[in-house]
Formats: structure tokens, C-alpha cells, sequence
């Protein structure tokens, strides 16, 4: 009796998780965060780790925020040894893989800031994938150090400079 209960826990366990990973696309988002921008600048971006478990490629097709005016998907481009930064329509994760955004790669960017962010600020941000699934995640804003090599010109969100 008791075995048959454990069993059948198991089994509802898995058609659940089954289900909750197609309701939920398999995507998780890990260590999103927004880096502090430099005093006076209006623009910054977002990064984090996007996981697919699916067997489907998936694609973030957009970013929305209170934070910002403007939301968009970036990209990096190295263009003659200068990095520049693209709009881009979408960010690819493809099945059982995962992307990072990361500064000099893709980036979450935030526009026109609505109000100057501090360290530790949290920043909401939803994201919506190109089934129409929406993940609404929590960004806390952080000083970030400089992971480009030194002495690389880098447009990005620190043109007050
Ligand atoms: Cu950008």
C-alpha cells in the first residue's frame, strides 16, 4: 500500500514536472542582474543566463522594464577592433544549451533610464519568448568590473565618459 503510494507520487511527479517544463517553455533565468551605470549616464545593461531544458529551440524576442524608457536586445560586435553594440530582433537559446548575457556579448539594454539606479537596486524586467511565454525576473544592480581587456574602446552605456 504504502509502496503503491510512493509509486504513484513518483509518477504524478513526473507527468507534472513534464507538464510545468512545457507550461514554462524549460527556460530558467540565472543571476540576472543590471550593472551599475556611471553617474549621469542614461543607459545600462542587463545580463543573466538564460537556460533552455527543452528540446526545442527557443529565442528571446523582447525585454520590457519600468526602469527604462526604451528596452532593447543587444548585441556586441567586434567591427575593426572596436566593439559595437547592434539591436538585435532576437537572442537565440537553443535546445538543452544555454545563453549568457554577458558584458561585450548580448545584453538586455535599458534606455533612458526613469530614475538614476543604485547598487542594490532591484530592477524588474519581463522577458517574453517566442512562443509568447513571458518570465517576469528581479535584476539587483551591481558594480561590475570592466571584463573587456584593458585599452578596448567599448561604446557601451558609458558615453558621459
Ligand atoms: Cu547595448
Amino acid at each position: 500500500m504504502f509502496r503503491s503510494i510512493i509509486r504513484c507520487a513518483a509518477l504524478l511527479c513526473a507527468v507534472f514536472s513534464c507538464t510545468v517544463s512545457a507550461a514554462d517553455a524549460g527556460l530558467t533565468v540565472d543571476d540576472p542582474y543590471v550593472r551599475l551605470a556611471p553617474p549621469g549616464a542614461q543607459a545600462t545593461g542587463a545580463f543573466m543566463t538564460i537556460r533552455n531544458s527543452g528540446s526545442a529551440d527557443r529565442k528571446l524576442v523582447k525585454a520590457e522594464s519600468t526602469a527604462a524608457k526604451m528596452v532593447q536586445l543587444h548585441n556586441h560586435i567586434n567591427e575593426n577592433g572596436v566593439m559595437k553594440m547592434r539591436q538585435v530582433d532576437s537572442i537565440d537559446i537553443k535546445a538543452n544549451a544555454q545563453t549568457e548575457l554577458k558584458p561585450g556579448s548580448y545584453h538586455v539594454m535599458l534606455i533612458d533610464l526613469t530614475a538614476p539606479l543604485k547598487e542594490g537596486d532591484a530592477v524588474p524586467i519581463t522577458l517574453t519568448f517566442d512562443d509568447g511565454t513571458r518570465t517576469q525576473i528581479t535584476a539587483p544592480v551591481r558594480k561590475q568590473a570592466m571584463t573587456m581587456p584593458a585599452g578596448k574602446a567599448m561604446n557601451h552605456g558609458d558615453m558621459a565618459n
